[in-house]
């Protein structure tokens, strides 16, 4: 079946008992159970829910992986899945990365005694260079967040394999609709359900899919022994996203595109990231590796911060917010909200300019998206 079809019925039968289309909210925290030892498959919401179950199947099938888990946040999954280091393990991870991330491997995960090495996203043979014998996972996003990079999963497999080291993709950009890291060589997937995938901008969730049995035997006994799942109305309302979420891409990327070309042609514009145009750096590889370049926008105002700060006030539509991927335009200013928290030295040493803008392109009609930037811009 193809990915508009899965994404609406993988996972999804409609209920045996009532015979409902739509998978329903199963709002309970445990299950009577027949006898000791013996039950109809759930013991307690924690450990399985049928409306999160269902989710997990839907998420696997969208990314042509055998398993799903869905998670309370992004950061949760990706605790989760960090949680199978050990005290002296060693992450290589691209540069270009959210700044909770690295939050979360600089002041949770370094305590641990579990250190990171990041790598420069534009170079993948320091991948290899960055490789210590402790290492145990190499960490990337593609396409980053804020810059929109691409990294070239097969290649970065291909290090992976050849050192016995798990590689784990955040798809979170974008999207299973456009990418699938697994298709690739990348053993793990890890989402913020909260940006594309439940596309409403009503939740905070997140996913982890892979189709190694081992792997998924061990983060889903992480997933019970840490806690962090997701609730079953917020399972459902990734769920009900994820079955839209084809459509929505399309015009993601539609008016992106349409809005990074007038962009890149805009006086007051020094420079603009988005990979489906030519002028991307990477635009051929995106080409290759993705069957869509997303709707996420970045770009370098002439000017500093004061020119920032006007264009971000004249605007109507677009909404100055952190988050992404909901069917409403945002605007987010990363050197102050999504990467605040990496110090400025080092933010500035990833290209992430006190002048860049990171737009989340939605689904309005694109003339008055692009009239709400011309007029701030003019
Ligand atoms: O916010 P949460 O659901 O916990 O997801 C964290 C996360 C993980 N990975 C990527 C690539 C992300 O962009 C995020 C969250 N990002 C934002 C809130 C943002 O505005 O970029």
């Amino acid at each position: 079946m193809e990915f508009e079809t899965r994404a609406i019925h993988e996972g999804q039968q409609s209920d045996p008992q009532t015979g409902a289309v739509i998978v329903p909210i199963y709002l309970t925290s445990t299950y009577e159970q027949q006898a000791i030892g013996q039950h109809k498959g759930y013991e307690y919401s924690r450990t399985g829910n049928p409306t999160r179950n269902a989710l997990e199947e839907a998420l696997a099938s969208i990314e042509n992986a055998k398993y799903g888990l869905a998670f309370a946040s992004g950061l949760a999954a990706t605790t989760t899945v960090l949680s199978l280091l050990k005290s002296g393990a060693h992450i290589v991870a691209g540069d270009d990365l959210y700044g909770g991330t690295y939050r979360l491997l600089e002041r949770v995960v370094k305590n641990w005694g579990v250190t990171t090495t990041y790598v420069d996203i534009d170079n993948l043979a320091d991948f290899e260079t960055a490789i210590q014998p402790n290492t145990k996972l190499i960490w990337i996003e593609t396409p980053t967040n804020p810059l929109l990079k691409i990294v070239e999963i097969p290649v970065l497999a291909n290090i992976a394999r050849k050192n016995n080291i798990v590689l784990v993709v955040d798809n979170t950009f974008a999207s299973p609709y456009f990418q699938k890291p697994l298709d690739l060589g990348a053993d793990i997937v890890v989402h913020s359900t909260t940006k594309y995938l439940g596309g409403h901008s009503d939740i905070i969730g997140g996913a982890v899919v892979t189709s190694n049995e081992q792997l998924y035997t061990e983060l889903k006994f992480y997933q019970n022994a840490i806690g962090a799942v997701p609730s079953p109305f917020d399972s459902w309302l990734v769920l009900r996203g994820i079955k839209t979420l084809a459509v929505r891409m399309r015009e993601h990327e539609k008016n992106a595109l349409f809005l990074a070309q007038f962009l890149e042609k805009h006086p007051k514009v020094e420079r603009i990231y988005y990979p489906g145009l030519a002028s991307h750096e990477q635009h051929q590889l995106a080409k290759e590796q993705m069957s869509g370049f997303g709707g996420m926008i970045s770009l370098e105002l002439k000017g500093g911060l004061a020119e920032v700060e006007r264009f971000v006030s004249k605007l109507k539509l677009f909404l100055l917010a952190e988050s992404l991927g909901g069917v409403e335009s945002l605007l987010c200013y990363p050197a102050k909200m999504t990467h605040g928290s990496i110090p400025e030295a080092e933010r500035i040493k990833r290209g992430i300019k006190d002048n860049l803008i990171r737009l989340s392109v939605g689904i309005e009609h694109p003339l008055d998206l692009q009239a709400d930037l011309e007029n701030a811009l003019g």
